[in-house]
Protein backbone atom coordinates (compact mmCIF):
# COMPACT_ATOMS: atom_id res chain seq x y z
CA UNK A 1 0.00 0.00 0.00
CA UNK A 2 1.93 3.15 -1.09
CA UNK A 3 1.66 6.60 1.22
CA UNK A 4 2.33 10.17 0.94
CA UNK A 5 5.85 9.81 2.44
CA UNK A 6 6.77 7.21 -0.36
CA UNK A 7 6.58 10.16 -2.67
CA UNK A 8 8.13 13.32 -0.60
CA UNK A 9 11.72 13.53 -1.63
CA UNK A 10 14.34 16.89 -1.03
CA UNK A 11 13.69 19.99 -2.89
CA UNK A 12 17.70 20.12 -3.13
CA UNK A 13 17.63 24.08 -4.02
CA UNK A 14 21.47 24.04 -3.83
CA UNK A 15 21.24 21.90 -7.18
CA UNK A 16 19.49 24.59 -9.53
CA UNK A 17 21.80 26.43 -11.56
CA UNK A 18 22.52 30.19 -12.76
CA UNK A 19 20.83 29.05 -16.20
CA UNK A 20 17.73 27.74 -14.00
CA UNK A 21 17.64 30.66 -11.54
CA UNK A 22 17.47 33.29 -14.93
CA UNK A 23 15.07 30.77 -16.46
CA UNK A 24 12.93 31.60 -13.69
CA UNK A 25 13.38 35.41 -13.77
CA UNK A 26 12.85 35.36 -17.33
CA UNK A 27 9.37 33.35 -17.02
CA UNK A 28 8.38 35.59 -13.86
CA UNK A 29 9.69 38.68 -15.14
CA UNK A 30 7.68 38.30 -18.26
CA UNK A 31 4.21 37.19 -15.92
CA UNK A 32 4.77 40.47 -14.56
CA UNK A 33 4.71 42.49 -17.99
CA UNK A 34 1.17 41.30 -18.21
CA UNK A 35 -0.65 40.68 -15.08
CA UNK A 36 -2.01 43.88 -13.94
CA UNK A 37 -5.81 43.69 -15.32
CA UNK A 38 -5.65 40.30 -15.96
CA UNK A 39 -5.26 38.19 -12.63
CA UNK A 40 -6.97 38.22 -9.64
CA UNK A 41 -5.39 41.22 -7.46
CA UNK A 42 -4.94 38.77 -4.54
CA UNK A 43 -2.49 36.48 -6.32
CA UNK A 44 -0.08 39.87 -7.33
CA UNK A 45 -0.31 40.66 -3.91
CA UNK A 46 0.33 37.18 -2.16
CA UNK A 47 3.67 36.57 -4.54
CA UNK A 48 4.83 39.36 -2.47
CA UNK A 49 3.73 38.18 0.57
CA UNK A 50 5.12 34.64 0.15
CA UNK A 51 8.54 36.67 -0.78
CA UNK A 52 8.08 34.69 -4.47
CA UNK A 53 10.11 37.07 -6.76
CA UNK A 54 12.60 37.07 -9.80
CA UNK A 55 15.51 37.17 -7.34
CA UNK A 56 15.76 33.21 -7.82
CA UNK A 57 13.82 30.25 -7.16
CA UNK A 58 12.00 30.09 -3.82
CA UNK A 59 13.20 27.23 -1.15
CA UNK A 60 10.31 25.30 -0.30
CA UNK A 61 10.75 26.11 3.64
CA UNK A 62 10.94 29.33 3.12
CA UNK A 63 7.83 29.81 1.71
CA UNK A 64 6.02 27.14 3.67
CA UNK A 65 6.53 28.99 7.04
CA UNK A 66 4.85 32.31 5.62
CA UNK A 67 2.30 30.04 4.08
CA UNK A 68 1.59 27.52 7.06
CA UNK A 69 0.88 30.79 9.46
CA UNK A 70 -1.87 31.99 7.11
CA UNK A 71 -4.00 28.77 6.19
CA UNK A 72 -2.25 25.41 7.64
CA UNK A 73 -0.98 24.93 3.94
CA UNK A 74 2.56 23.82 3.53
CA UNK A 75 4.88 22.60 0.16
CA UNK A 76 5.76 18.89 -0.15
CA UNK A 77 8.26 18.18 -3.00
CA UNK A 78 7.30 15.89 -5.20
CA UNK A 79 9.20 14.34 -7.86
CA UNK A 80 6.20 14.70 -10.53
CA UNK A 81 3.15 13.59 -11.13
CA UNK A 82 2.01 11.54 -8.14
CA UNK A 83 -1.04 9.23 -8.30
CA UNK A 84 -4.97 10.37 -7.51
CA UNK A 85 -5.29 8.67 -4.43
CA UNK A 86 -1.84 10.54 -3.01
CA UNK A 87 -2.57 13.80 -4.65
CA UNK A 88 -6.11 13.88 -3.20
CA UNK A 89 -4.81 13.01 0.62
CA UNK A 90 -1.96 15.55 0.53
CA UNK A 91 -4.47 18.24 -0.23
CA UNK A 92 -6.64 16.84 2.18
CA UNK A 93 -3.64 16.82 4.92
CA UNK A 94 -3.19 21.17 3.38
CA UNK A 95 0.16 19.53 1.62
CA UNK A 96 0.56 21.14 -1.75
CA UNK A 97 2.71 18.52 -3.88
CA UNK A 98 5.46 20.70 -5.81
CA UNK A 99 7.66 19.67 -8.61
CA UNK A 100 11.27 20.85 -8.02
CA UNK A 101 12.42 20.88 -11.64
CA UNK A 102 12.09 23.77 -13.60
CA UNK A 103 11.24 23.24 -17.45
CA UNK A 104 14.13 23.49 -20.29
CA UNK A 105 14.67 25.96 -22.66
CA UNK A 106 12.55 24.18 -25.45
CA UNK A 107 9.28 23.77 -23.69
CA UNK A 108 9.61 27.86 -22.12
CA UNK A 109 5.86 28.71 -23.44
CA UNK A 110 4.22 24.98 -22.22
CA UNK A 111 5.19 21.67 -20.83
CA UNK A 112 2.06 18.99 -20.29
CA UNK A 113 3.08 18.36 -17.00
CA UNK A 114 3.80 20.95 -13.77
CA UNK A 115 6.99 22.27 -12.91
CA UNK A 116 8.41 23.94 -10.00
CA UNK A 117 6.98 27.31 -12.01
CA UNK A 118 3.26 26.70 -12.25
CA UNK A 119 3.00 25.07 -9.22
CA UNK A 120 5.03 27.58 -7.05
CA UNK A 121 4.45 30.63 -8.78
CA UNK A 122 1.06 29.52 -10.15
CA UNK A 123 -0.92 27.39 -7.36
CA UNK A 124 0.68 28.56 -4.33
CA UNK A 125 0.08 32.27 -4.11
CA UNK A 126 -3.87 31.60 -3.61
CA UNK A 127 -3.09 29.08 -0.80
CA UNK A 128 -2.52 32.13 1.50
CA UNK A 129 -6.28 33.09 1.46
CA UNK A 130 -8.60 31.22 4.27
CA UNK A 131 -12.19 30.57 1.68
CA UNK A 132 -9.35 29.15 -1.01
CA UNK A 133 -7.42 26.80 1.35
CA UNK A 134 -11.01 25.92 2.69
CA UNK A 135 -11.94 25.11 -0.83
CA UNK A 136 -8.37 23.26 -1.97
CA UNK A 137 -9.45 20.82 1.31
CA UNK A 138 -13.12 21.13 0.56
CA UNK A 139 -12.67 20.18 -3.32
CA UNK A 140 -9.81 16.91 -2.02
CA UNK A 141 -13.61 15.21 0.32
CA UNK A 142 -15.03 15.09 -2.76
CA UNK A 143 -12.28 13.53 -4.68
CA UNK A 144 -11.68 11.53 -2.04
CA UNK A 145 -15.48 10.53 -2.15
CA UNK A 146 -15.56 10.24 -6.11
CA UNK A 147 -12.37 7.86 -5.82
CA UNK A 148 -14.22 5.05 -3.85
CA UNK A 149 -17.07 5.27 -6.02
CA UNK A 150 -15.97 5.32 -9.71
CA UNK A 151 -13.50 6.07 -12.45
CA UNK A 152 -16.33 8.14 -13.65
CA UNK A 153 -16.29 10.19 -10.19
CA UNK A 154 -13.27 10.69 -10.46
CA UNK A 155 -13.22 12.33 -13.84
CA UNK A 156 -15.99 14.58 -12.33
CA UNK A 157 -14.00 15.43 -9.82
CA UNK A 158 -10.88 16.58 -12.04
CA UNK A 159 -13.40 18.57 -13.65
CA UNK A 160 -13.68 20.83 -10.52
CA UNK A 161 -9.85 21.10 -10.22
CA UNK A 162 -9.40 21.85 -13.94
CA UNK A 163 -11.98 24.50 -14.11
CA UNK A 164 -11.58 26.30 -11.19
CA UNK A 165 -7.97 25.55 -9.37
CA UNK A 166 -6.29 25.08 -12.75
CA UNK A 167 -8.69 27.72 -15.41
CA UNK A 168 -11.05 29.49 -13.04
CA UNK A 169 -11.85 33.52 -13.71
CA UNK A 170 -12.96 35.61 -10.99
CA UNK A 171 -15.28 38.97 -11.66
CA UNK A 172 -13.03 42.03 -10.20
CA UNK A 173 -13.12 45.65 -10.42
CA UNK A 174 -15.81 45.27 -12.96
CA UNK A 175 -14.06 42.97 -15.28
CA UNK A 176 -12.19 39.41 -15.20
CA UNK A 177 -9.20 38.50 -13.68
CA UNK A 178 -7.82 34.40 -13.79
CA UNK A 179 -7.09 33.00 -10.65
CA UNK A 180 -6.29 29.72 -11.99
CA UNK A 181 -2.50 28.48 -11.68
CA UNK A 182 -2.60 26.44 -15.02
CA UNK A 183 -3.12 30.15 -16.90
CA UNK A 184 -1.34 32.41 -14.44
CA UNK A 185 1.84 30.35 -15.50
CA UNK A 186 1.47 30.71 -18.71
CA UNK A 187 1.86 33.58 -21.43
CA UNK A 188 -0.41 33.31 -24.10
CA UNK A 189 -3.26 32.42 -21.76
CA UNK A 190 -3.36 34.78 -19.56
CA UNK A 191 -4.30 37.52 -21.95
CA UNK A 192 -6.40 35.39 -23.91
CA UNK A 193 -8.59 33.63 -20.80
CA UNK A 194 -10.10 37.45 -20.06
CA UNK A 195 -9.59 39.15 -23.42
CA UNK A 196 -10.13 36.69 -26.69
CA UNK A 197 -13.63 36.58 -27.70
CA UNK A 198 -13.72 33.14 -28.90
CA UNK A 199 -13.96 30.83 -25.64
CA UNK A 200 -17.26 31.38 -23.73
CA UNK A 201 -17.31 32.24 -20.48
CA UNK A 202 -20.30 31.00 -17.67
CA UNK A 203 -21.41 31.42 -14.46
CA UNK A 204 -19.78 28.94 -12.06
CA UNK A 205 -22.12 26.09 -10.99
CA UNK A 206 -20.26 23.30 -9.51
CA UNK A 207 -22.48 20.44 -11.15
CA UNK A 208 -22.70 21.90 -15.04
CA UNK A 209 -18.52 22.21 -14.02
CA UNK A 210 -18.62 18.13 -13.22
CA UNK A 211 -20.26 17.38 -16.52
CA UNK A 212 -18.18 19.90 -18.86
CA UNK A 213 -15.18 18.39 -21.02
CA UNK A 214 -12.11 19.94 -21.60
CA UNK A 215 -9.08 19.24 -23.64
CA UNK A 216 -5.50 19.44 -21.78
CA UNK A 217 -3.19 20.51 -24.76
CA UNK A 218 -5.08 23.62 -25.97
CA UNK A 219 -6.35 26.94 -24.91
CA UNK A 220 -9.36 26.65 -23.21
CA UNK A 221 -12.71 26.55 -25.25
CA UNK A 222 -14.85 27.98 -22.11
CA UNK A 223 -13.85 29.44 -18.66
CA UNK A 224 -16.23 29.60 -15.54
CA UNK A 225 -16.33 32.88 -13.69
CA UNK A 226 -17.24 33.41 -9.77
CA UNK A 227 -17.83 36.42 -7.92
CA UNK A 228 -15.85 35.50 -4.54
CA UNK A 229 -13.08 32.68 -3.44
CA UNK A 230 -16.40 32.33 -0.76
CA UNK A 231 -18.56 31.50 -3.71
CA UNK A 232 -16.23 28.03 -4.67
CA UNK A 233 -15.86 27.08 -0.78
CA UNK A 234 -20.08 27.01 -0.54
CA UNK A 235 -20.67 25.49 -3.39
CA UNK A 236 -19.09 22.19 -1.85
CA UNK A 237 -21.05 22.69 1.45
CA UNK A 238 -23.59 19.78 -0.45
CA UNK A 239 -24.34 16.46 0.34
CA UNK A 240 -21.44 15.31 -2.12
CA UNK A 241 -23.13 11.81 -2.44
CA UNK A 242 -26.06 12.66 -3.21
CA UNK A 243 -24.20 15.26 -5.93
CA UNK A 244 -22.71 12.41 -7.34
CA UNK A 245 -25.39 10.62 -7.34
CA UNK A 246 -27.07 13.33 -9.35
CA UNK A 247 -24.73 13.41 -12.11
CA UNK A 248 -24.96 9.85 -12.91
CA UNK A 249 -27.24 9.66 -15.79
CA UNK A 250 -26.63 13.56 -16.59
CA UNK A 251 -25.22 13.99 -20.50
CA UNK A 252 -21.19 15.06 -20.69
CA UNK A 253 -21.13 19.01 -21.79
CA UNK A 254 -18.81 19.04 -24.76
CA UNK A 255 -16.57 22.11 -24.44
CA UNK A 256 -17.10 25.29 -25.57
CA UNK A 257 -21.16 24.64 -25.81
CA UNK A 258 -23.84 27.02 -23.21
CA UNK A 259 -26.74 25.26 -21.97
CA UNK A 260 -29.95 25.81 -21.44
CA UNK A 261 -30.24 29.70 -19.25
CA UNK A 262 -26.69 29.90 -19.31
CA UNK A 263 -25.40 33.91 -20.49
CA UNK A 264 -22.32 34.52 -21.93
CA UNK A 265 -20.09 36.58 -19.95
CA UNK A 266 -18.43 39.23 -21.95
CA UNK A 267 -14.80 39.77 -21.98
CA UNK A 268 -13.02 42.21 -21.18
CA UNK A 269 -12.01 45.36 -23.40
CA UNK A 270 -8.47 44.18 -24.41
CA UNK A 271 -5.65 46.17 -22.62
N1 LIG B 1 0.39 15.22 -9.05
N2 LIG B 1 2.27 16.44 -8.49
C1 LIG B 1 1.01 16.40 -8.99
N3 LIG B 1 0.42 17.54 -9.38
C2 LIG B 1 -0.86 17.54 -9.87
O1 LIG B 1 -1.41 18.59 -10.24
C3 LIG B 1 -1.54 16.31 -9.95
C4 LIG B 1 -0.89 15.16 -9.53
N4 LIG B 1 -1.51 13.97 -9.60
C5 LIG B 1 -2.87 13.84 -10.04
C6 LIG B 1 -3.48 15.11 -10.48
N5 LIG B 1 -2.84 16.28 -10.43
C7 LIG B 1 -4.90 15.07 -11.04
O2 LIG B 1 -5.55 13.95 -10.54
C8 LIG B 1 -5.66 16.31 -10.61
O3 LIG B 1 -5.28 17.34 -11.47
C9 LIG B 1 -7.12 16.11 -10.66
FE1 LIG C 1 -1.57 22.48 -11.58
Amino acid sequence: MHTITDYIIRERWEDFTTEEHDRWKFLFDRQMTIFQGRVAQEHIDSLKRLNISADRIPKFEEISKILKEHTGFEIAAVPGLVPEDIFFKMLKNRQFPSTTFLRTPDKIDYLQEPDIFHDIFGHIPLLVIPAFADYMEAFATIALKALERSAEDVIRAARIYWFTIEFGLIRQNGGLRTYGAGIVSSYKETIYCVEDPKPIRTQFDLARVMRTDYRIDDLQKNYFVIDSYEELFNATLQDHTALLDSLQKLPLIPAGTMIEGEENIPANTPL
